[in-house]
């Protein structure tokens, strides 16, 4: 029995058990492993893709959707959709998502990047990066990745790095977020809001801030958190301003069920930071930034999707259990 509540079963889940010798062998020197056959998405899966990186992955009908950031030969950043039979071979569509507006006045998009997706209720929710008057967090649902509807806007600019909770808290929907700048945010602190309708969002409450080390100049939410019975397991990336520029690693932390601004443990070192070549190589050097996480219930496995260097996705695989003693022996 694994510490994951609420899950669901995903026996297919992209797996590779952790290498007997070598790289990622040894659980003290590594709490994750990456797969050996990273990156598992390349730069130019469709017609005028430059580079796919940053994108969700949700099981679906027994099998896998996804939506992925894919940036343009023009360098235009959207969304598009994916489907895959083993999460690790992927169909990407040419075309970027056209979402069908759920009010004619909501406003158009410049752009969309770095989607999270989430199963609440009823239907698969899609927070993303949205070009409106400077990033903000951009929200729509679907039922069957065929259809897509937008809804309001869920923060105004200029928010980044939106994450929502896959159940209630109390009485109202939740999420983390990372209020921002314009451009590459010298900043940044992860905070907690709640909406009753997923449209008025308040009670903004303040979660964490950068802390030294690798996660010294900012930190936000990387995929949807994740229930167990030791709190939320929150996957975060954590950003140092090197004299190269930034650098993006990512790490864990275990946050209050009840109350998810309260931080139980937050680790000291990190978990994935920046170091085979398609990660310190590409159109951003030095960046491992994790958006969505697969976890089976039954066995706890976990397999996080990441972004490489902003031009290529990979996988890393571990064990919740594992983690959460991990985070709790790593923290501060
Ligand atoms: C952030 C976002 C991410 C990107 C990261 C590193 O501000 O743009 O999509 O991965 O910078 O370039």
């Amino acid at each position: 029995m694994s510490k994951i509540v609420n899950g669901t079963s995903i026996p297919n889940i992209p797996w590779e058990d952790r290498p007997s010798s070598g790289k990622g062998s040894d659980p003290n020197k590594e709490i994750m492993w990456r797969f050996s056959k990273n990156p598992v998405i390349p730069r130019d899966l469709t017609l005028t893709s430059n580079s796919i990186f940053n994108s969700a992955v949700v099981p679906f009908n027994g099998e896998f959707a996804g939506v992925f950031r894919c940036d343009d030969t023009t360098r235009h950043m959207d969304i598009h959709v994916g489907f895959s039979k083993d999460g690790v071979n992927w169909k990407i569509e040419d075309n970027a998502i056209k979402f069908e507006k759920t009010d004619p006045e909501l406003p158009d998009s410049d752009y969309k990047y770095d989607p999270r997706v989430i199963w609440l209720e009823d239907r698969y929710y899609i927070i993303w990066c949205n070009g409106y008057k400077g990033p903000c967090l951009g929200t729509g649902y679907t039922y069957d990745f065929k259809k897509f509807y937008q809804i309001e806007n869920s923060m105004m600019p200029y928010n980044r790095n939106g994450a929502f909770f896959p159940r209630k808290i109390g009485n109202n929907y939740a999420m983390y977020s990372r209020p921002s700048d314009s451009g590459h945010t010298p900043f940044g602190d992860m905070w907690y809001s709640e909406s009753p309708d997923l449209v008025y969002w308040g009670k903004h409450r303040h979660v964490m801030g950068p802390n030294g080390g690798w996660q010294s100049t900012k930190i936000g939410a990387g995929p949807c958190p994740i229930e167990t019975s030791e709190g939320w397991l929150v996957f975060y990336h954590g950003v140092l301003t090197s004299c190269n520029g930034f650098v993006y690693s990512f790490s864990a932390a275990l946050m209050d069920l009840d109350k998810p601004w309260k931080v139980i443990a937050r680790p000291k070192p990190y978990i994935i930071c920046p170091k085979e070549i398609y990660e310190i190589a590409g159109d951003v050097p030095n960046v491992t930034f994790p958006v969505a996480s697969l976890v089976d219930k039954d066995t706890g496995k976990v397999a996080i999707y990441y972004g490489c260097a902003d031009t290529v996705t990979g996988l890393v695989f571990g064990k919740v259990d594992e983690i959460i003693d991990w985070v709790k022996k790593n923290k501060f």
